[in-house]
């Protein structure tokens, strides 16, 4: 959409991208039927979670957790990152095996509807929480932006179980409905749930639920993934501009590129020297 000669004399007059190349661009989520979609969405709005069963195969998890171990050599620096849990940042600039999990249709047509067009990537890790480890400090995702609660989500996560999560290995556990609440934080009168699931699963929760990852005690290491977005006008927890070279950018897929950073939120924020940063991977947009 270009700016047309009328004079502007309200930002919403600024509605199309100065270099006149946005455009709302279609995702991968498109090819999922509505009808999940919406029992997908029925589903965040009353707990504030959803979880998937099975989406990657053993196969899948296995190439996840074959390249990802060489990279598991320390653990935490605080109490939050896990003294006896490893995680990896910057996964996408390691790596393709997990893009699969980035732009997973199902995770894309949640989003599209949960987020504004154009939404960010703002994390994507490896957490690997080891025997003895104690359970996070419960928290939302989107607690680090100065927003008061109660309020929409301003982000969303994924994680991704590549070992099976159990009760006693430190599976994810959420307090559901907790995306509600105003100021309050959790107490021991809350009903917290640990995400049982098998590995290839996935559960996704809105950046407003309480959760944490639980304590593992067990004999045996608790692998996942997750891959974390923010609204397209917030600053992603991660600089992935920063971090992923534009050679990277130009092989992961269109949505990645576009949840990189490769991408405006109308009418500029995101601008490269006041032009589209696709620009600067010679690509030209669909
Ligand atoms: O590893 C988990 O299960 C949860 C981790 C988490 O919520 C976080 O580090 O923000």
């Amino acid at each position: 959409m270009t700016i047309d000669d009328e004079s502007v004399t309200t930002l919403e007059d600024l509605r199309g991208d100065l270099a006149g190349r946005y455009k709302f661009t279609a995702t991968g989520g498109g090819c999922v039927d509505s009808a999940v979609v919406e029992a997908d969405m029925a589903a965040l709005d009353r707990d504030g979670y959803v979880i998937w069963e099975n989406l990657l195969s053993a196969e899948e998890c296995r190439r996840i957790r074959e390249e990802v171990r060489p990279w598991l050599g320390h653990t935490g620096r605080n109490s939050f990152e896990g003294r006896r849990t490893q995680r990896i940042y910057s996964v996408l600039s390691r790596t393709r095996v997990c893009d699969r999990l980035v732009d997973h249709p199902r995770v894309l047509a949640v989003l599209d509807r949960l987020l504004m067009p154009n939404y960010l990537l703002s994390a994507l890790q490896a957490i690997n929480i080891q025997p003895g480890e104690a359970a996070q400090l419960p928290h939302h995702d989107d607690g680090f932006y100065p927003v008061p609660r109660p309020r929409d989500p301003l982000a969303a996560a994924t994680i991704w179980a590549i070992d099976e999560f159990t009760a006693d290995n430190g599976a994810t556990v959420l307090i559901p409905g907790s995306h509600r609440w105003g100021k309050r934080r959790p107490g021991p009168e809350d009903q917290s749930l640990p995400v049982v699931m098998p590995a290839g699963s996935c559960v996704f929760f809105v950046g407003t639920l309480w959760h944490g990852g639980g304590a593992n005690t067990s004999a045996c290491d608790r692998l996942a993934v997750t891959a974390q977005y923010c609204e397209p006008w917030l600053r992603p927890m991660e600089a992935f501009s920063l971090s992923v070279s534009r050679d990277i950018a130009r092989s992961v897929s269109a949505d990645i590129r576009r949840m990189l950073g490769y991408s405006i939120h109308p009418p500029f924020v995101g601008a490269v020297d006041g032009l589209h940063p696709l620009r600067l991977l010679g690509i030209e947009q669909d």
